[in-house]
């Protein structure tokens, strides 16, 4: 009948809307994102991206990522530039899964990276100025859309040492002070809302060993995946 057709339509739109789910895992360097990923790998219904340092790495042969530890004044620009373009593209790839599950946002490499660079000293005004142009713009015109920022919270001094022993070649000369700035800028953005923060924020305590935080992810799975 076409009551019933009436009725399955809008549970249909119903479904639409509360599968349509974007969620972004933010974090310092080493927090554990990766790992949150993994385990959410084997969720139904769950289609993971995960930050595309890869492609940092290997800018048409150029390692963006290594010339920036080497060179922030030089070189900046040019990776937060090429991070701000694969953000957006994660962001605007077409759901292919009711949940999507992104690694870090085009609002952290923002507001937390490039506006590091920049307070630090160690980028200038205008190529400042040019990335926020840019940025302002994206946000403006590309109807980004983040329903819930998954904040993985960690001691600076604790990444330190995870840093050291994971070993990744880039990150090898990271001093401690960098990951006290980055932390604060997580925490004035996604605990005091001092930058624009356009969705829930759930912290989660990541102070803990891998293992453990396997427990802590399938304790928040239900509302991650906002299944109750
Ligand atoms: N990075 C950067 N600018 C950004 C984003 C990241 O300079 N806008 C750098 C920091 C790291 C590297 O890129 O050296 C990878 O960043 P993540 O901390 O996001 O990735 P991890 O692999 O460290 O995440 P995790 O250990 O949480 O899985």
């Amino acid at each position: 009948s076409s009551a019933s057709s009436t009725s399955s339509n809008d549970n249909q739109r119903q479904r639409n809307r509360n599968d349509n789910l974007v969620v972004c895992v933010e974090g310092n360097i080493g927090c554990g994102k990766t790992t949150l990923l993994e385990y959410f790998k084997t969720a139904s219904g769950c289609e993971i991206l995960a930050e595309p340092v890869e492609k940092w790495r290997n800018v048409k042969g150029f390692n963006a990522l290594e010339l920036m530890y080497q060179d922030p004044v030089r070189w900046g620009m040019a990776l937060q530039t090429h991070v701000q373009l694969t953000m957006l593209q994660n962001h605007s790839k077409p759901m292919t899964e009711p949940v999507k599950l992104m690694e870090r946002s085009i609002f952290s490499a923002k507001y937390c990276f490039t506006d590091n660079l920049f307070h630090s000293g160690k980028m200038p005004a205008i190529e400042h100025a040019i990335l926020t142009e840019w940025f302002d713009w994206i946000i403006q015109s590309q109807n980004i859309k983040v329903d819930l920022f998954v904040y993985l919270r960690t001691d600076p001094e604790l990444l330190y040492s995870r840093i050291k022993q994971r070993c990744r070649p880039e990150e090898e000369g990271i001093p401690l002070d960098y990951l006290r700035t980055l932390h604060q800028l997580h925490e004035e953005w996604l605990i005091h809302k001092k930058s624009p923060c356009p969705a829930e924020v759930l912290v989660i305590d990541a102070n803990s060993s891998l293992e453990e935080m396997q427990i802590a992810y399938e304790f928040h799975k239900s509302k991650i995946l906002q299944r109750n």
